[in-house]
């Protein structure tokens, strides 16, 4: 049992995968990693082998891959079960033409069909993309558009934010739903999945060959595609196997959607990749809820996000008291950072350290963490993982000694490095402007013992409740409002959500501001953007502050906001 000494608390597991930590992180080597896979022998390579086939070919088809509920739903399952159901999904896209590279996506709330669609696109060779069932009409036709993809996997609710006669290339709508009424030119999925067989010639691929393209959110511009490869497969199985700590007994849940890359690395590949049984609750966040699923499942490894932990706080610890969580043995966090406040919480109600992960969507895979072997400081993201190399550098690529902030970056490259912004290549190599080095983009400085402490983003990105929110976006989106002359927008700090989304306004002559106007311009976001990029709080100004050349200046706004001195305002336009 771990306890709390000043603020650190000792390490709990020394029998957890990794072992000592420096000891493992000194007689590191990638190639060690790659021997555990089937194509370090047969050369034959492919993500979705390994997470599942492989297991049916080592004998363990009959275990439970996937445990699946939600409110009406509760199924289970095996290995088998999802290879040949992958494999009759890819013999599907493969009669409708599509073929390796192909961009195919899905969009649609977590179900069994979400993971069995992904993988048999990934045996067809395609490029899988995930979007978040929360996305309305111009989010999802910017993707789309943006990635050329030619197919999409949805439901009957969501098929109607997906402009099919604005994308000339999307050609093949597979349309997931019970009792589905014929309609032109859309695929039955359930339909072809039955008269698909079971047997599939997996598309053997090369390391580089995409594998996923992931949106997310940047401080300018429309999101940007992520690009990662089937190579990401051996940082997915280190990091399950050292910072997850997943073992052949395990019952893993991962609270993340795959339209977040959590819900891909760490909701499918990575457990899937250890053989571990994997547990998806769909639906809504409720406290008791999310105990009931750790009861009922007997979760052991446990995947989360400091909201959600936050809110659970919130909920209190009576409700704790109404679950048996005994089954649980290591927890996780990731997506902003974890308050110490939270940790010892964590540690008093469920016994258990929260071990904070960092990472983001570019990185594809866990780099700085907490390992149940090593002792956790409240409040750092921990070291990096073995094979990683983390330092706090200036601007100009000086690494910095402990204690100085600065930018947080890694050294290049790693396993589930990316190795695209999909068609925008000048974004891509701004991330690597320092040569040798990965600029992540936050900032962070290192403590005398080698751990990271986050202190925040370089731009404007907002994080609220772990998702990424650019600005920009949701800017623009504001501006088709016929009331909105302009638009700025920040994140403002919140107890709860880390952040949410402040919109600064200006309003067309003509328009009067009033709390009507306000509703109706977040509902406006919510409806054609998403719910999550929605403004929750909206100040009406007669002028926003810009530079010369025009552009908003978000951080004179985020000024205001805090009661912070401006700083520099020499490229203010008056
Ligand atoms: C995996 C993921 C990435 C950004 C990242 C940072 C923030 C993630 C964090 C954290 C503090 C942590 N972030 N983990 N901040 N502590 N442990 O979250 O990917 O959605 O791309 O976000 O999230 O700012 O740069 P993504």
């Amino acid at each position: 049992m771990s306890q709390l000494q000043g603020e650190i608390i000792s390490a709990d597991a020394p029998l957890s995968n990794l072992g000592n930590y420096e000891e493992a992180y000194n007689n590191f080597k990638w190639e060690d990693v790659e021997k555990e896979f089937s194509w370090y022998q047969t050369g034959l390579i492919n993500m979705a082998y390994e997470a599942i086939d492989r297991h049916v070919d080592l004998g363990k088809g009959g275990k439970i891959a996937l445990r699946y509920s939600d409110a009406s739903r509760d199924e289970a399952y095996t290995f088998q079960q999802m290879k040949d159901l992958s494999n009759q999904f890819t013999n599907v896209l493969r009669k409708h033409g599509i073929s390796k590279g192909d961009r195919v996506f899905v969009f649609m709330p977590r179900s069994p069909e979400l993971y069995v669609s992904m993988f048999g696109a990934i045996k067809a060779g395609a490029v899988v993309g995930p979007l978040f069932e929360a996305f309305m009409e111009t989010a999802v036709k910017d993707r789309l558009e943006d990635s050329g993809a030619v197919a999409i996997v949805t439901t009957p609710a969501l098929l109607g934010r997906v402009k099919i006669d604005e994308l000339p290339l999307l050609k093949k709508i597979f349309l997931v739903g019970k009792d589905l009424e014929p309609i032109e030119g859309i695929i039955d999925y359930h339909a072809v999945m039955e008269q698909s067989s079971p047997e599939a010639e997996i598309e053997w691929v090369n390391r580089e060959d995409g594998l996923i393209l992931h949106y997310t959110s940047g401080s300018t511009g429309k999101p940007k595609g992520v690009y990662h490869v089937h190579n990401a497969m051996i940082q997915h199985y280190y990091t399950g196997k050292v910072v997850l700590d997943l073992k052949e007994d395990d019952v893993y849940w991962c609270t993340a959607d795959p339209g977040w890359v959590t819900g891909t690395s760490y909701g499918m590949f990575a457990p899937w990749l250890l053989g571990v049984t994997n547990v998806i609750r769909g639906g809504r966040f409720s406290p008791s809820d999310w105990y009931n699923t750790i009861q009922s499942n007997k979760i052991t490894v446990w995947y989360s996000a400091p909201t959600a932990f936050r809110m659970l706080m919130g909920a209190g610890q009576d409700v704790v008291e109404e679950y048996d969580l005994s089954s649980l043995r290591h927890v996780l966090s990731v997506g902003e950072p974890l308050n110490p406040e939270v940790v010892r919480w964590g540690l008093k109600v469920y016994g258990q350290r929260i071990h904070d992960t960092w990472w983001m969507t570019e990185t594809g895979g866990q780099l700085i963490c907490n390992y149940p072997s090593m002792p956790l400081k409240p409040g750092s993201m921990g070291k990096p993982v073995p094979g990683i190399q983390a330092a706090i550098i200036d601007d100009n690529g000086k690494v910095l000694p402990p204690h100085r902030m600065g930018n947080l970056a890694i050294r290049t490259p790693w396993p589930s490095m990316m190795r695209l912004i999909w068609n925008n290549a000048p974004k891509y190599e701004e991330y690597f402007r320092i040569p040798g080095w990965y600029i992540s983009g936050d900032t962070a400085y290192m403590d005398e013992d080698g751990y990271f402490w986050f202190q925040g983003r370089i731009d404007d990105v907002i994080n609220s409740s772990g998702e990424r929110i650019g600005p920009f976006e949701v800017e623009s989106k504001l501006l088709e409002h016929p009331a909105v002359a302009e638009a700025g927008v920040i994140g403002k700090p919140d107890p709860m959500r880390g952040e949410i989304i402040k919109a600064f306004i200006s309003l067309m002559d003509g328009y009067a501001p009033s709390e009507e106007l306000k509703a109706e311009i977040a509902k406006f976001v919510k409806e054609g953007l998403s719910a999550h990029a929605a403004p929750r709080e909206i100040e009406f100004k007669d002028k926003l502050p810009k530079t010369r050349s025009g552009k908003i200046m978000r951080r004179v706004l985020k000024a205001w906001e805090l009661n912070l001195p401006v700083g520099d305002l020499s490229t203010i336009e008056d």
